[in-house]
């Protein structure tokens, strides 16, 4: 049972996802953080807002560590993203190894630059100061390497391993909604029975579902 087949129903349920490009740190803990969301169907972690061609973690030149996310805007609005963005970072940070860990905030339409400064302005009364995050139109964003993809979970090998037969390539796993849950929950995001309840809901056959339930239910860590 390959989770690409499992999941297929979240990302063809007939309606458009949308996506999201955040920087704001190390990009192990936002991934964990948004992947524990509900409406949140993918996360992934890479380097976005430079210029340098194709950077690697070691090298990663201007660019900045950023998580994208897809996911489902009628179960969780761009605004909402974005609270949960600025309220779990700080936005002013003085800077430093270069632009690795600021704060960077990618809009990916019109629609979202028009959000980005309604919520900014809200965030700015609450933070009590003007918000540095550096704001640009979308352009690109490449993929971290393997390692760094749902990294809190990597630090369960048992649990990997029992997850191995969703996951025939490493792939699968980068791009897989139940392992954006896994890697949430081992963090301390997102409660099992809340997991277990929102699999129970996810628009996939019963048997698949009864499959990963089970398999979170007696997961041994
Ligand atoms: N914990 C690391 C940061 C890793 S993050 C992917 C450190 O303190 O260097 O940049």
């Amino acid at each position: 049972m390959a989770i690409g087949k499992i999941e297929e129903g979240l990302h063809q349920n007939g309606r458009p996802l949308e996506l999201a490009t955040l920087g704001m740190g190390c990009f192990w803990g936002p991934e964990a953080r948004f992947g524990s969301i509900p409406g949140v169907v993918r996360t992934r972690v890479g380097f976005a807002g430079g210029t340098l061609p194709s950077p690697t973690y070691r090298r990663m030149g201007d660019h900045t560590e950023t998580v994208q996310i897809e996911f489902d805007p009628l179960m969780i609005s761009y605004a909402e993203v974005l609270r949960e963005f600025w309220q779990n970072h700080y936005p002013n940070r003085d800077n430093y190894k270069g632009r690795q860990y600021i704060s960077l905030l990618h809009y990916h339409t019109e629609q979202q630059r028009k959000t980005v400064g309604i919520i900014r302005e809200e965030m700015e009364l609450q933070l009590g100061e003007p918000i540095e995050t550096e704001i640009s139109s979308y352009s690109q964003f490449t993929l971290a390497e393997e390692r760094h993809q749902k990294y809190y979970l990597k630090r369960y090998p048992k649990a990997l391993e029992q997850t191995a037969e969703l996951y025939p390539d490493p792939a699968f796993l980068t791009d897989s909604t139940f392992a954006a849950r896994l890697n949430g929950f081992v963090k301390g995001f997102g409660t099992k029975a809340g997991v277990l309840e929102e699999i129970g809901q996810w628009s996939i056959g019963e048997n698949e579902k009864t499959y990963l339930i089970d398999l979170f239910s007696t997961m041994k860590w």
